[in-house]
């Protein structure tokens, strides 16, 4: 049974940055209720009315995961672990987006799999065959078809993204090899809960993870977890290892422990949710009170990073350009754009923040310490960081 704990009210799809503002185009855009559910039955949290993928991942997809050096490394170890750990023959990613993964792996090792046509070109642009579709079991047949089974599947930050998780993992399963292995990565809801990170919530974060509700959804499937791994980035990710339940790789004992933790953590428990939606009333007043605040003094305040998760924040918090005057952001498709929603303009960083800019809000607060490191000048000149992760506050040097 399905519970609703958390209303985010109307918001916009998150890639959907504004080329133009004007009657025609703001009229045209389009609004969803996003509310959150929590399934008593499996443990899942999810978005109560997902978003149709093919209004989301089109070939006008903005972000691209190389943008940040934190996540260009990430990748590279864990492409260089999987490869010393598994020998792959032969590998697959799905949802590889400008190929910050795969870029790790020999051309003829790997292929991979985008739906958003505009990623995939960079990736086949580079040698490495990318399929511009959907992951499913059409696509997965089709592949094994004209290759080979698979020694491993790679994704990060698709699982999560995708409404029909049965179709998926069906689709995983027909394409591995014997002792072949799958691994996902995406946004842990344990680290949400403790974080207060409710800006995971967004049209294509359409479910949000735990060991728990993962091993529960496997039951149904002839797929195992056989090791998982807490990871630092973005605010707290959770890595499965997944084969085939015939495979006779061995349980780690980091599943009996983690799975412990969350019980713990009552990740199980409709409590814990309900708690956490209180928490992020809360943290919206806060915000607003602090930016009203500063504003009265007739400070500055910008957004650093146009992240898709600060889509949720401004449209819930109701944040438009009478508190952020305007948002930075490296990728240069997002730039002389306006912000889903909102329509907070998105300049280029140039040479780092303005010098007459007094706080910046982290919309990318997932890369603070990455932030923190390029803005230093920023700081030492007097410029504030405002988070609200995991409450509400300013940061100086
Ligand atoms: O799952 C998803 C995650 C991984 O990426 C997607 N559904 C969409 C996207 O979400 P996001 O926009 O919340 O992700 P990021 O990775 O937090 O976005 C960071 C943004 O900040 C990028 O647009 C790049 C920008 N940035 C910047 O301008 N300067 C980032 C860094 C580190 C910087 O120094």
């Amino acid at each position: 049974m399905k519970k609703k704990f958390l209303n985010l009210f109307k918001q916009p799809i998150t890639n959907s940055y504004l080329s133009n503002i004007n009657k025609k185009t703001t009229k045209k855009e389009f609004f969803y209720n996003l509310s959150v559910v929590f399934d008593k039955k499996n443990y899942l949290v999810s978005l109560a009315n997902p978003i149709n993928p093919k209004k989301q991942y089109t070939n006008k997809y903005a972000h691209r995961a190389s943008q940040s050096v934190t996540m260009s490394q990430s990748f590279k170890k864990i492409a260089l672990k999987l490869q010393k750990k598994f020998k792959p023959s032969f590998s697959l990613e799905v949802g590889s987006n400008d190929g910050v993964f795969i870029k790790n792996f020999s051309k003829k090792k790997i292929i991979a799999v985008e739906p958003c046509s505009n990623l995939a070109k960079i990736t086949n642009k580079l040698g490495y065959v990318t399929y511009d579709k959907f992951w499913n079991k059409e696509l997965a047949n089709s592949i094994i078809g004209k290759y080979s089974k698979l020694d491993l599947i790679f994704s990060a930050n698709t699982m999560s993204h995708i409404p029909n998780l049965k179709e998926t993992f069906d689709a995983i399963y027909i394409s591995l090899n014997e002792d072949g292995v799958f691994v996902f990565e995406d946004p842990y809801i344990g680290s949400v809960i403790k974080m207060n990170s409710y800006d995971q919530f967004y049209d294509e974060h359409v479910h949000l993870f735990s060991l728990l509700s993962i091993s529960n959804l496997l039951e149904n499937s002839k797929l195992k977890i056989f090791d998982v791994e807490l990871l630092p980035t973005h605010g707290g990710s959770i890595r499965f290892y997944v084969c085939k339940k015939s495979s006779k790789i061995k349980k780690s004992k980091r599943v009996i422990e983690l799975k412990k933790r969350e019980l713990k953590q009552k990740l199980n428990k409709l409590i814990t949710y309900k708690k956490f939606a209180t928490r992020v009333k809360k943290s919206k007043r806060d915000l607003l009170l602090l930016l009203k605040k500063i504003k009265k003094n007739g400070k500055r305040i910008i957004s650093y990073g146009a992240t898709y998760k600060s889509a949720t924040i401004f449209n819930y918090c109701n944040i438009g350009t009478n508190l952020i005057e305007y948002v930075i952001d490296s990728t240069k498709n997002k730039q002389g754009k306006f912000t889903p929603g909102k329509h907070i303009p998105i300049k280029s960083p140039k040479n780092g923040i303005d010098k007459n800019v007094d706080y910046a809000f982290l919309g990318a607060w997932n890369f603070e310490k990455e932030i923190k490191k390029k803005e230093i000048n920023f700081l030492k000149n007097g410029g504030k960081f405002i988070t609200h992760i995991p409450s509400v506050k300013i940061i100086s040097l």
